[in-house]
């Protein structure tokens, strides 16, 4: 049987499928190649983790799911071209992803980077054509794109990807690594629980306090991801102990396994106190963090 969280998790899942499947393109009879690879990636599985941890942040304090759904669905297309993007020939070079063939596999380099261009460049479309039909106040659609903007780009995600390109064979300390997830990994969970917040009506000072847990919970997740590639688990589709062949810099690589794992839990931990004057209404991100910090799968 499902624990809450599972049916929290699963139940929000559904909601941001059908608003994806119906947000994408689907023009063409037939669909032309473009939007048939964006779709494949994005409508593959993975767990939605991001759209699902914007809403959970929204509701938190106050907010509506249906408010919040297309910006949380427009933050996975983000996630979903940067995985495309990682996993061609160029970058990681991987076969597999989310449980089936990556991207280039299937439709070939030009198209996957198309597919990864267009989901990236559409995501903005979608937060700006819903910001001016739910009555969001402009002044905070312009901020969430700002935000949004800033965490996916050169001084986040894009710009961590580079910096952990650069580290590839090279001894790096505790620190360079946490500065290299947090942009990585880190800068677009913290958007998404930001933007749920903005969304859902959050004050400054809750903002604050829901980046405190963000930051928390996105190293967690990260250093959980990294003791997943060498320990593997139920989840399939990954290419798993690839982070060692690549020579990658990663937390566990560094501290070792066993101690790796209890610091994402401490830091799960920690992402729960964050949020120790919310109300009850937190209590899907608590769960969130002491579930997804310990993952087993
Ligand atoms: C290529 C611009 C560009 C950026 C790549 C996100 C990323 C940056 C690379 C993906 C490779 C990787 C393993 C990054 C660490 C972050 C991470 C754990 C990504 C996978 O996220 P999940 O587990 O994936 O939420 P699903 O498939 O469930 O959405």
């Amino acid at each position: 049987m499902k624990t809450d969280i599972e049916l929290y998790l699963s139940v929000r899942k559904s909601m941001v499928d059908s608003k994806l499947i119906e947000l994408l393109p689907n023009s063409a009879e037939p669909m032309s190649r473009l939007e048939e690879a964006m779709r494949y990636s994005i409508l593959a599985g993975g767990k939605k983790l991001r759209p699902i941890l914007c809403i959970a942040a929204s509701e938190a304090v106050g907010g509506t799911i249906e408010r919040m759904l297309p910006i949380a669905c427009a933050i996975e297309m983000i996630h979903t071209y940067s995985l495309i993007h990682d996993d061609l020939p160029s970058m990681d070079d991987d076969l597999l992803r989310r449980g089936i063939p990556t991207n280039h596999s299937v439709f070939g380099e030009a198209t996957a980077i198309l597919a990864g261009d267009a989901l990236l460049t559409d995501a903005f479309s979608v937060i700006a054509s819903h910001g001016t039909s739910s009555g969001i106040a402009p002044s905070v659609i312009v901020e969430i794109i700002q935000d949004i903007s800033m965490a996916a780009g050169s001084q986040g995600m894009v710009g961590g990807q580079a910096f952990d390109l650069a580290l590839e064979g090279k001894e790096v300390t505790l620190d360079v690594i946490e500065r290299m997830d947090s942009l990585k990994t880190g800068a677009l969970i913290e958007v998404s629980i930001t933007s749920g917040g903005r969304i859902g009506g959050a004050s400054e000072n809750e903002i604050y306090y829901l980046k405190r847990y963000a930051r928390a919970f996105g190293l967690a997740f990260q250093i959980t991801d990294d003791v997943l590639d060498i320990e593997g688990g139920v989840e399939v589709g990954k290419d798993r102990g690839a982070d060692a062949r690549k020579k990658k810099a990663t937390y566990p690589g560094i501290i070792g396994v066993e101690r790796a794992k209890e610091v994402a839990i401490e830091l799960s931990k920690k992402a729960v106190l964050s949020l120790k004057d919310f109300d009850e209404k937190a209590d899907p991100l608590r769960e969130l963090a002491l579930y997804l910090g310990g993952r087993k799968y």
